[in-house]
């Protein structure tokens, strides 16, 4: 087993034993530091997918590595039938950092998405009065919020729903960053519970809403009793420049939903986060996990927490990605193929001038990969450009030139 592949003997096995419920970009990583990666021969790229914003500390971070391997040594799993001695710790530092009274760990995103609906109906039934099984969730078209049966059940995306039926029931969509069709759903829709939105679609392409509209949306959700739930599984832990998306509109969510970038890609933690008055409808033995609130899970969320803060990761993200966009503008005025580009902080995507179900996205990606720089299309229209939040300006102007020599040669 430790036997080196190369990358097309890692293909190869992959495409015989595994799933093919991906289509990877050709290319096998090996091993990461920072802001880059290394191929199976060596080959150094910058890694600008950031693992989908799971990477914002960079690859293997000292400290966090340092973190698990302490706590490895030490007690990794006891399950929640015992208490341990690191959960708490864990559980009061994102209580203070974040605002909440309290936390619930799990430990993928879906899970968290998936606990965050199961306290929003247990709450509906038992706060707010609606009546048994009536409980509605307003949800947003192009959402991505997972892969489970009840997420894809709300989802408007074929490749992510079709033939996975029976759906979940009680999902109402409407049209994203449209407070009028919000406002109409909490009017004409009976026994809402709640308003489960990203602060930033990600997998729609980095779709940014209007100035406002989450503050806007959550004085609606205010108005009718809803609760107002954001999933910054994606945007949150400093990728869009703040430490989650939602404070560049200083807005409280009710309930908050926490994945990814919690780790620093080192170790799968998620969680949801809420007030008293929310949370504590959840009583023993009515949700859980084996896995959830670990405490080697404590011990990396905390210093992957601490690295966002002491290397003021929110704020470079945010420096960053100001002078990325306007670099970006200059490759949009000397390229017909290059669109537009939007985002936040470091979350930012291109638009390519041609059709969603083109390959030319794909293609770039491809370009990109062979002048080292790692990209992946999230339509065949759209790049997401997502780097680790560690990169400093010299790296970032050496990306801008590969992504303008990529264009060049296309
Ligand atoms: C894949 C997309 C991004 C998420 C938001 C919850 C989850 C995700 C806002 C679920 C996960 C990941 C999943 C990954 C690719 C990636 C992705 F392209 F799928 F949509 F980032 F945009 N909420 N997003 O973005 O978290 O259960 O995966 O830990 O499925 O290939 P998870």
């Amino acid at each position: 087993m430790t036997d080196k592949l190369n990358s097309a003997q890692a293909i190869a096995l992959e495409n015989k034993y595994g799933a093919h419920n991906y289509h990877p970009l050709p290319v096998v990583i090996s091993k990461g530091e920072g802001v880059y990666v290394w191929d199976a021969e060596g080959k150094r790229y910058y890694d600008f997918l950031s693992a989908y914003s799971a990477v914002n500390q960079g690859h293997c971070h000292p400290k966090i590595i340092g973190a698990l391997n302490e706590q490895a040594q030490k007690l990794t799993l006891t399950s929640r039938a015992f208490y341990n001695d690191m959960l708490g710790k864990q559980e009061k530092y994102m209580s203070e950092l974040f605002g909440f009274d309290k936390l619930l760990p799990m430990n993928t995103g879906a899970e968290a998405v998936e606990t965050a609906i199961k306290l929003t109906r247990k709450w509906a039934y038992e706060v707010k009065g609606i009546s048994e099984d009536k409980a509605t969730i307003i949800v947003c078209d192009g959402n991505f919020h997972g892969r489970t049966t009840t997420i894809i059940s709300f989802s408007n995306d074929p490749e992510a729903r079709d033939n996975f039926g029976p759906y979940t029931p009680g999902f109402v969509k409407i049209e994203y960053n449209n407070l009028k069709a919000l406002e109409q759903a909490l009017e004409a829709t009976e026994n809402v519970a709640g308003f489960l939105v990203e602060p930033i679609q990600g997998e729609a392409g980095v779709y940014v809403p209007s100035e406002g509209y989450l503050t806007k949306a959550k004085e609606l959700c205010e108005k009718y009793d809803v609760l107002f739930i954001a999933d910054e599984v994606q945007t949150g832990i400093a990728r869009t420049g703040k430490l989650l998306a939602v404070d560049h509109e200083n807005v409280k969510p009710d309930i908050l939903i926490m994945g990814k970038a919690l780790s620093g890609g080192v170790y799968p933690i998620s969680g949801v986060m809420a007030n008293d008055a929310i949370m504590n409808v959840i009583k023993p033995g009515q949700h859980g996990s084996t896995f959830g609130g670990n405490p080697l899970a404590a011990a990396v969320v905390m210093a992957a927490l601490e690295v966002i803060q002491e290397e003021k990761l929110a704020e470079n993200a945010e420096k960053l990605g100001h002078l990325f966009r306007s670099e970006m503008n200059k490759l949009v005025d000397k390229y017909d193929l290059l669109k537009s580009v939007r985002g936040k902080g470091l979350l930012n995507a291109i638009l390519i001038n041609d059709t969603e179900e083109s390959e030319t996205a794909w293609n770039i990606c491809l370009k990109l990969r062979d002048n080292g720089l790692l990209a992946k299309p999230t339509h065949g229209n759209i790049i997401r450009f997502a780097p680790p939040l560690v990169m400093n300006e010299e790296q970032l102007m050496e990306c801008v030139a590969i992504i303008d020599k990529s264009f060049g040669e296309f």
